[in-house]
């Protein structure tokens, strides 16, 4: 597809409330019992977020020619676990924050016990899709596939693991491959999955075409972190929707702390330049993707 940036960002907008459909969809009604908990279900998900992750499902099917009925239930999965991930990290025995999106955490708007509760059920609800969805792919060994992938990169191989190693790195010094290896499960392995479970939808992939968009996941997942932890330095609260400064204060390494912030520039930079150049095997139709990249290291929330 020949895009703009104008074109650019109305995907982006219609991307978004396709995937905000589909979770209200598949979310339990907040007047069902147990209300609290599905009160808080739908207070986390559907709050404003940028849903990079079904963003990047929807843009990678699209890139693959793929109608996106086939992927919209990968793409509410995936919301889904992000969402849990944020609720449990925003816990008093985690980060214990505030201010998520821009509003009260899960925790404070309702309280501990319902918020942990609320991420169990989420992360339950994703499983749930992914084997339930009629309009997903009809080819079960892909869909098994899709299983097999979330639940293993969000798990502690993934997601959950590099949570576990940015809780023990508090007050350490890591080293900058410690730190790349953090980045790549906590935020990479959510994200390079995104990807992947839309590959899967496709029945036609070659391995070449499968391996560039592995590869440009994988460096986009780390570029987003990367101008994550820039914008913990260069952001503001009001427009991160989360407390600006908060790894600073908590001690936590990121990379301007261990290579400073031009360094950390560069390194965003070189990651959209090698993110660019996997998806070099594509012509016009994978135009969105990289738009995409350009979009993390150029975001300011
Ligand atoms: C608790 C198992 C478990 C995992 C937590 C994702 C995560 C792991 C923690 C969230 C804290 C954090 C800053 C993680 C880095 C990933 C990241 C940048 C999350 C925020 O994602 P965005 O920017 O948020 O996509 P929105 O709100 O736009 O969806």
């Amino acid at each position: 597809m020949k895009i703009d940036s104008k074109k650019f960002e109305s995907l982006l907008k219609e991307y978004q409330l396709r995937v905000e459909q589909t979770l209200d969809r598949w979310l339990p009604d907040a007047q069902v019992n147990p209300i609290e908990l599905h009160q808080a279900m739908r207070y986390s998900v559907m709050a404003p977020g940028k849903r990079v992750r079904p963003i990047l499902v929807y843009a990678t099917a699209s890139a693959l020619g793929l109608d996106l009925k086939l992927v919209d239930g990968a793409a509410a999965a995936v919301e889904i676990i992000h969402a849990y991930s944020l609720i449990h990290d925003d816990l008093p025995a985690m980060d214990d924050d505030d201010l998520r999106r821009g509003r009260p955490t899960c925790h404070r708007k309702f309280n501990e016990a319902t918020a942990i509760l609320a991420g169990d059920a989420l992360q339950a609800l994703a499983f749930y899709i992914l084997s339930h969805d009629a309009d997903m792919t009809s080819n079960s060994d892909s869909r098994l596939q899709m299983i097999e992938k979330l639940s293993l990169f969000s798990g502690s191989r993934g997601m959950a693991g590099g949570q576990a190693i940015d809780l023990a790195s508090v007050g350490k010094t890591l080293n900058i491959a410690e730190l790349e290896t953090m980045h790549i499960h906590k935020t990479g392995a959510l994200i390079r999955t995104s990807i992947r479970l839309s590959a899967l939808s496709s029945q036609q992939l070659d391995a070449d075409q499968f391996k560039a968009l592995d590869s440009y996941a994988k460096y986009v997942g780390l570029s987003f972190q990367v101008q994550d932890d820039i914008l913990d330095v260069i952001g503001d609260t009001n427009t991160l929707g989360k407390p600006q400064g908060s790894d600073i204060e908590r001690n936590k390494p990121t990379y301007p702390s261990v290579i400073g912030l031009n360094a950390s520039r560069e390194i965003a930079l070189e990651l959209h330049h090698n993110a660019l150049e996997a998806l070099s095997i594509f012509g016009e139709e994978a135009e969105i993707l990289r738009y995409i990249s350009t979009w993390f290291v150029e975001r300011t929330h």
